[in-house]
């Protein structure tokens, strides 16, 4: 039987809002780990991991708080790594969204020794491929593929042994539509896949899902980071940078079905939920129910 492990990161260190860092109690209010249970799944519970406060200073060269951020990381990183060693399916409750590249690169080391090809779907409003010398903000919530992709600051980059975790062609975007301008060269240049909303407004969630899932095999670890910002604002209101004109509900519970439907999710980040601006910890209960989905409980036995 599968066992998911419950890691909290209570922090808004890479945000520019505060309140990210009460993200793994709302998700344990709304009931993640006994739908988990329910759904028959083995769940532990590691509790929060601790890091540094967020000192909410200015940023410097075009970062803000990097030697927090890189704490916090680092505790991410290590814990994540213990929970893939033992065979269990990492679930990180963030925090905001910089999280991603401790557990990325401790997925991305994993599946080098266990010989797994890494692909990852980001769900997303925004791309997050900004990086110190382009962000408009500094914010490292906003720059973490970028740091995965092995350019951003020094101290971020390089941790899975490799000097990239990922290439371009391990990851695909879904749901996008706030890409800064020089995020949209960085994309090209790339060649990164990015299904935006237009694309899911052209071309359906089904046919966007099939061409990002299409070269997923029994080999394949597939780690899904899922921003709660990808959601539509009303749907979702509880997050610090939330943009208009997100997929509704159906085509979201679709995208978590497909995905379960691989068979192949090996870990997960829920991250930028933001208890602070949310309504009745609406969101929370929004994620526990798509992440019911991606792990199966939509499906109907087949
Ligand atoms: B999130 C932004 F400028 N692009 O870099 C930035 F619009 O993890 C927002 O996706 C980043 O929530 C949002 O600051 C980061 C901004
Ligand atoms: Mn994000
Ligand atoms: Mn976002
Ligand atoms: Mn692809």
């Amino acid at each position: 039987m599968k066992t998911v492990s419950l890691i909290g990161a209570p922090t808004d260190v890479g945000a520019s809002v505060r309140g990210a860092g009460m993200g793994p109690d709302a998700l344990r209010v709304a009931g993640l780990y006994e739908m988990l249970r329910g759904h028959g799944l083995n769940v532990i519970d590691h509790g929060n991991l601790a890091g540094p406060p967020t000192p909410w200073t200015p940023p410097t060269a075009g970062v803000r708080h990097l030697e927090e951020v890189v704490a916090w990381n680092r505790a991410v990183f290590d814990r994540v790594a213990a929970v893939l060693a033992a065979g269990q399916v990492p679930l990180l409750m963030g925090g905001d969204h910089c999280l991603a590249i401790g557990s990325v690169s401790a997925v991305a080391r994993h599946c080098r020794y266990a010989k797994k090809k890494l692909r990852v779907i980001w769900l997303d409003a925004h791309s997050d491929v900004n990086n110190p010398h382009i962000s408009p903000s500094g914010n490292v919530h906003g720059m973490p593929v970028s740091c995965l992709l092995g350019d951003g600051p020094k101290p971020l980059v390089g941790w899975s042994g490799e000097p990239a975790a990922i290439t371009p062609a391990d990851i695909d975007f879904i749901g996008i539509r706030s890409v800064d301008a020089h995020e949209k060269q960085a994309i090209a240049q790339l060649g990164l896949q990015v299904f935006d909303m237009r694309h899911i407004d052209e071309h359906g969630m089904r046919n966007t899902m099939l061409e990002a899932l299409h070269d997923v095999d029994e080999d394949t670890h597939l780690h899904v980071s899922f921003d709660l910002d990808c959601l539509d604002p009303t749907d979702a209101p509880g997050v610090g940078t939330g943009v208009r004109g997100g997929p509704t509900y159906r085509e979201m519970q679709l995208c978590m079905e497909m995905i379960a439907d691989t068979g192949r999710m090996g870990s997960l980040d829920v991250v930028e939920i933001n208890p602070a601006l949310d309504v009745r910890n609406r969101t929370a209960e929004l994620a526990v129910e798509f992440v019911a989905s991606l792990f199966g409980a939509s499906t109907l036995a087949r």
